[in-house]
């Protein structure tokens, strides 16, 4: 990129851009104008929000559906320790975030300047770098550096930090953007790797987010055909096969424990959400995008490198393999059954009104290239066994931090990144609380999106576990009922309460066609506990 004559915003902002990086979130502080100034003079959009937790969520939800870096600038102190959460929820995603912060001047400090704060104890410990610009000619190469180590693969989160005295006028080298090359996989390691699916009677793949960052897709596809493997799917990996594909699967997850003899986990740790790597008898292989990700707690056969590199390679083998028509077929028709039996939940007429019911009623509305975001507790547990993803990209969850609150953050960049498609953002009457002041960032910016709230007047993930384990419950109980349609209202979108099962449908084309953001407050049944296995993990 050469020599870029201006102040050291200037030079991050063109760092950021030849890395197509074209968007900016953020919330206002005196300590980052400089950077404002760049992206005004570099045509750099700037999307700001109600609070530093939402310009983050927002970034990385950028990255998380252009797959490229997202961009948050944050000012000096509140606003950084701001966005702690969600950076880290990034951190746990593996998601490309690019932090730029503000900072107290350098030549001042130790005399007390205000919000004089060193942001980098904190936000090492939560990216992959965290960095203080000092000399201003130094800039563009530093910003540049960082971002290249956002994008490479383990992605995750970086933080640059600017004394404002490093805003000064001055000139500095912006590095050509350039990522590393793609890991190969040891060949050996492959070839085994594909031998044991070859001679496995019952094998599966199950896919995550790392496996969607290396944009594996048709490398899936492609093995998955060759080798006739069963999919299943996690976090980003939702969509890497459109849901009615004859090798996706998504209702019976919980048979691998009992009848798979191979499961092949790609690009996604083996955390509590995949009990942690045990499938019952079944064999376990790991294929992960670089050795960190290499699980310490089980021994399995661990294949590293790019994860759409292996699985071309797995595509590639033309040795004898076992047929798997039969596992496939076990595996349809149970699916089938399980489908079957979710239909009656999903157009069931309970009053009050199933969370179910609501996924019966959206299924049927949403269209092949909806985005569709997560926000709660059992309100998006429901949506993650009924909601059906047909295309990468199409489903954004907070992931396994499971911070609450990136709902809102997460549908601005949504909006942003994809103006044409259906955005349905879906919160808990709890989880909406903590960013729905942010409907004021979706009305200033025009982007309109549908939240529907399943309003169960509690934060229900507690308060069920808890009465099921002491008989009682404290600090679960939200207002039963309460208009959060009316909060969105006031801040210039629309909004309806439903009540009726009936209503639902109707309420949801309304809010579609409204063009504005538009929240569905749906109460639901506060007797209704999820069926779930484990709480804590
Ligand atoms: C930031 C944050 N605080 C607290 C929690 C703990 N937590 C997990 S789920 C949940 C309840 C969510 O309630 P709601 O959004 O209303 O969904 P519901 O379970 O009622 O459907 C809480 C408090 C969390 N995951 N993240
Ligand atoms: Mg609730």
């Amino acid at each position: 990129m050469g020599l870029i004559e201006g102040h050291a915003g200037e030079q991050a902002v063109a760092a950021l851009r030849g890395f197509d990086v074209d968007t900016m979130f953020t919330l206002n502080g005196g300590h980052i104008w400089p950077l404002y100034d760049a992206a005004r003079n570099q045509g750099m959009a700037v999307v700001d929000t109600r609070h530093e937790s939402s310009a983050t969520f927002a970034a990385e939800a950028y990255a998380k559906l252009t797959r490229r870096p997202g961009l948050a600038a944050l000012t000096a102190g509140p606003g950084l320790t701001n966005g702690v959460s969600a950076t880290t929820s990034a951190w746990f995603n593996g998601s490309p975030v690019v932090v730029l912060g503000g900072r107290a001047p350098q030549a001042r400090w130790g005399a007390g300047s205000l919000q004089e704060m060193d942001h980098l104890p904190i936000y090492d410990s939560i990216t992959k770098s965290a960095t203080t610009v000092f000399d201003p000619t130094d800039a563009g190469r530093l910003v540049h550096d960082a971002v290249a180590t956002a994008a490479a693969a383990h992605r995750g989160p970086v933080m640059v930090d600017f004394p404002l005295d490093v805003f000064g006028p001055s000139a500095g080298e912006v590095p050509e953007a350039t990522l590393p090359e793609r890991a190969a996989p040891d060949p050996d390691a492959v070839a085994a790797l594909a031998e044991m699916i070859a001679r496995a009677e019952r094998p599966a793949f199950m896919v995550g987010s790392d496996a969607y960052w290396d944009r594996a897709e048709a490398s899936l596809l492609a093995a998955a055909e060759t080798f006739g493997v069963p999919c299943f799917f996690n976090g980003m990996g939702r969509g890497m096969l459109a849901a009615d594909h004859e090798l996706a699967f998504l209702r019976t997850r919980g048979l691998l424990k009992q009848r798979a003899d191979l499961v092949v986990v790609l690009g996604t740790p083996l955390d509590f959400r995949l009990g942690f790597g045990r499938f019952g008898e079944a064999t376990v292989a790991h294929v992960v995008d670089s050795d960190e990700q290499r699980a310490g707690h089980v021994d399995v056969h661990t294949v590293v490198g790019d994860i759409s590199v292996v699985l071309a390679e797995l595509a590639e083998h033309r040795g004898e393999r076992r047929d798997h028509r039969d596992w496939i077929e076990e595996l349809t028709d149970a699916e089938r059954r399980a489908a079957s039996s979710d239909q009656a939940l999903l157009t069931a007429d309970d009053d009050p009104i199933k969370p179910s019911r609501v996924y019966g009623e959206l299924g049927r509305r949403l269209e092949r290239d909806a985005v569709v975001i997560c926000d709660g507790g059992d309100f998006a547990s429901y949506a993650g066994k009924f909601v059906e993803v047909h295309q990468p990209g199409g489903w954004l969850d907070t992931g396994p931090y499971g911070c609450l609150g990136n709902g809102l953050g997460y549908a601005i960049a949504a909006r942003t990144v994809r103006p044409d498609a259906q955005i349905a953002l879906l919160l808990g009457d709890g989880a909406a609380g903590f960013s729905l002041m942010d409907v004021d960032s979706l009305v200033r910016h025009r982007l309109p999106v549908v939240m529907i709230v399943g309003n169960n007047g509690m934060w229900g993930l507690e308060k069920h576990p808890m009465q099921a384990i002491y008989g009682w419950d404290l600090a679960c109980d939200l207002q039963p009922g309460c208009r959060y349609d009316e909060v969105v209202r006031a801040l210039g979108g629309g909004g309806e309460t439903v009540s009726e099962p009936a209503d639902i449908g109707p309420a949801l084309d309304r809010a579609f066609a409204s063009g504005v953001p538009y929240l569905v407050n749906v109460i639901t049944d506060p007797d209704d506990v999820y069926p779930r296995s484990s709480n804590l993990g």
